[in-house]
């Protein structure tokens, strides 16, 4: 296979390596490529798609495999090209404040060579330890911070993509103004994979934020969150406003076996990171919040490392209900409709799902929910999986109603595919498919991923 193009230390097809390879975080899917290859440079990666064309051999991409709706699953014979062996950082510019990674960079590699620059990568989250660059770009990364710095595809200034007609797509070579026509960049963040194999990224950097503070409120009623987002950002430069519900901190506590941070539970807790030179007006929001009754209890961190440890309580959820085989979902909807539209969902999970129990967290911030249905005690995991996914055109109709996404950060992948119609008209369908018939002419980039395969 691929002979004259890779050495044979570029491909495995032992069973051990189909299966770490052949998927990623995402569960319940078969695994079953034909063999994993690993090219090194854009030439490689240009003669594998031709390889693949001429045999109609379907291709899957794979990078950082923490994946969470199936994007990198191979389950019928693919062929996942891993982008492990391009990893290396090609190019950095100070002028422009640019650098240049090949898509197989771990997220915190690339974090921490900015900071070694003098300068920041914002995109950040839980699993930055093992993400690749060119799955972030891929799925449009989001996290922690979008709130103050967006998302991965605000920080995109230039990538290199192999299409499946095996040309090599060089998109805006990392120039901040450019008005010559569509801007393919940008159709190929959150492409996740369909429309061409990304194999660099050139990506702006910023200068780094100064020492921050975080803070913990206890915040009894869902519908104050707001009201506490309001006041914060009013008086501080918010980095991030995270919020769990106190299931998802009963759950990180008992896993990780950490201390609750304040002194009492309460239904719902906010993680407000803001710049450490706010720190008096953030105590003058907290007085606001506290007498509109909208707070009851707060904690503030006095270093770096207790900084951490209250990033730990919402960081380490995932982790934490992972034993429970969550049946997952992840929306958004304009910030002001997150209240009512959690409590929603609440009221319907509880009136026909009583068993079921809701773990929330996520982004209130950016309006982005995550929605973890904790699998009842003694379910069998096939017959909760089933319950889930019978249950979430009724979530979808809600999202939909209030013209939300059915995945705000997540990608579409395998799992949200059958759902994208309740976020996406029948005429971007359309659309979306004469793309993916222009990029990918034999159907071999990811097929059945975001949209349903079409016989080619
Ligand atoms: C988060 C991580 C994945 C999940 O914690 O913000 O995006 O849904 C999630 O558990
Ligand atoms: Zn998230």
């Amino acid at each position: 296979m691929l002979a004259g193009v890779l050495e044979a230390k570029q491909i495995k097809t032992d069973a051990a390596a189909l299966a770490k390879w052949g998927k990623d975080w995402t569960n319940g899917y078969t695994v079953a490529p034909s063999a994993i290859v690993f090219p090194e440079s854009n030439q490689q990666v240009i003669e594998i798609v031709r390889y693949a064309i001429d045999r109609g051999l379907p291709l899957v991409p794979s990078g950082g495999r923490t994946g969470l709706s199936g994007g990198a699953v191979a389950s019928s014979g693919e062929l996942v090209v891993s982008f492990d062996r391009m990893n290396h950082i090609l190019d950095f510019s100070p002028q422009d404040r640019r650098v240049t990674c090949q898509a197989g960079v771990l997220t915190n590699t690339l974090q921490q060579f900015a900071l070694d620059q003098q300068l920041y990568y914002p995109v950040d989250f839980a699993s930055s330890g093992s993400s690749q660059i060119g799955g972030n770009v891929a799925t449009n990364a989001g996290g922690i911070r979008v709130i103050r710095y967006g998302l991965t595809r605000d920080w995109v200034v230039g990538l290199r993509a192999v299409t499946g007609r095996a040309t090599m797509l060089n998109c805006n070579a990392g120039l901040i103004k450019n008005a010559t026509g569509y801007d393919f960049r940008h159709l190929l963040v959150g492409s996740e994979g369909t429309l061409g194999l990304i194999t660099e990224v050139d990506l702006r950097l910023t200068t780094p934020p100064p020492a921050q503070k975080v803070m913990i409120v206890g915040i009894p009623e869902v519908k104050n969150l707001l009201n506490v987002l309001q006041v914060f950002s009013r008086a501080t430069k918010v980095s991030a406003f995270e919020f769990f519900s106190d299931l998802a901190l009963e759950k990180v506590c008992a896993h990780r076996k950490l201390t609750p941070p304040l002194r009492h539970s309460v239904a719902y807790y906010a993680l407000i990171e803001f710049d450490d030179s706010d720190t008096e007006v953030a105590f003058d929001a907290f007085e606001q919040a506290l007498s509109g009754g909208w707070a009851v209890d707060a904690v503030m961190s006095q270093s770096e490392a207790q900084a951490q440890s209250l990033w730990a309580l919402r960081e380490g959820i995932s982790e934490s209900i992972a034993q429970y085989t969550p049946y997952k979902n992840d929306v958004s909807v304009c910030i002001h409709q997150v209240p009512e539209f959690l409590e929603e969902v609440d009221g319907f999970v509880q009136a026909n799902y009583p068993d079921f129990e809701v773990c929330w967290y996520g982004h209130i911030g950016d309006g982005n929910l995550h929605l973890n249905i904790l699998r009842p005690q003694g379910m069998d995991v096939a017959e909760f999986m089933a319950k889930g996914h019978a249950m979430s055109p009724k979530i979808f109709a809600m999202v939909a109603a209030r013209q939300g996404s059915i995945s705000a950060e997540h990608g579409v992948g395998l799992l949200k595919q059958e759902f994208l119609g309740y976020s996406r008209s029948d005429e971007e369908i359309d659309l979306m498919r004469g793309l993916k018939a222009l990029f990918d002419p034999h159907q071999i980039l990811n097929p059945g991923k975001l949209l349903k395969a079409t016989t080619a």
